[in-house]
């Protein structure tokens, strides 16, 4: 990905992360999904997709994966020299606002699995638990994916 497109995509997630959502009364994950990794990957990203039809703001503090030594919110920037670095992300990034939904997708916010204990194969399933701010738990299974 060049830098122009991942600028793009950062431009783009936060606007798609303002519409959508429902009224749907509840919090939950709409998606999920993890990239296969390389054999020995130190790290590998996990991506999803918080939809919030409730009338309050939640947030994302953390995952849980027994697959990982250590979970950590990243987020992906482009610093002034063009280069792609990911950092812990600022908790306001994790905001699941009132009727909207947070993003998290390649070249943005990711969840990191740090310390895996085998590579993530194709067609495999994760299973995660998503701890909000409210104390909400999500059990989510998710799929490792090409996309
Ligand atoms: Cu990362």
């Amino acid at each position: 990905m060049t830098a122009r497109m991942a600028v793009a995509a950062l431009l783009i997630i936060p606007l798609l992360g303002a519409c959508g959502g429902g009224s749907s009364g509840v919090i939950e994950v709409t998606d999920s999904w993890a990239p296969s990794t390389p054999p020995n990957a130190p790290a590998a990203a996990i991506y999803l997709e918080i939809d919030n039809g409730t009338d309050a703001n939640d947030r994302l503090i953390d995952v849980e994966m027994d697959r990982c030594d250590a979970i950590e919110l990243h987020n992906t920037t482009i610093d002034d020299d063009r280069i792609m670095r990911m950092r812990l992300a600022e908790p306001d990034a994790m905001v699941v606002p009132a009727g909207g939904r947070l993003i998290m997708a390649p070249a943005g916010l990711h969840v990191m699995c740090i310390g895996l204990d085998a590579p993530f194969r194709e067609g495999e399933m994760l299973d995660l638990v998503v701890l909000l701010e409210s104390g909400t738990r999500l059990t989510t299974a998710t799929p490792v994916e090409h996309r």
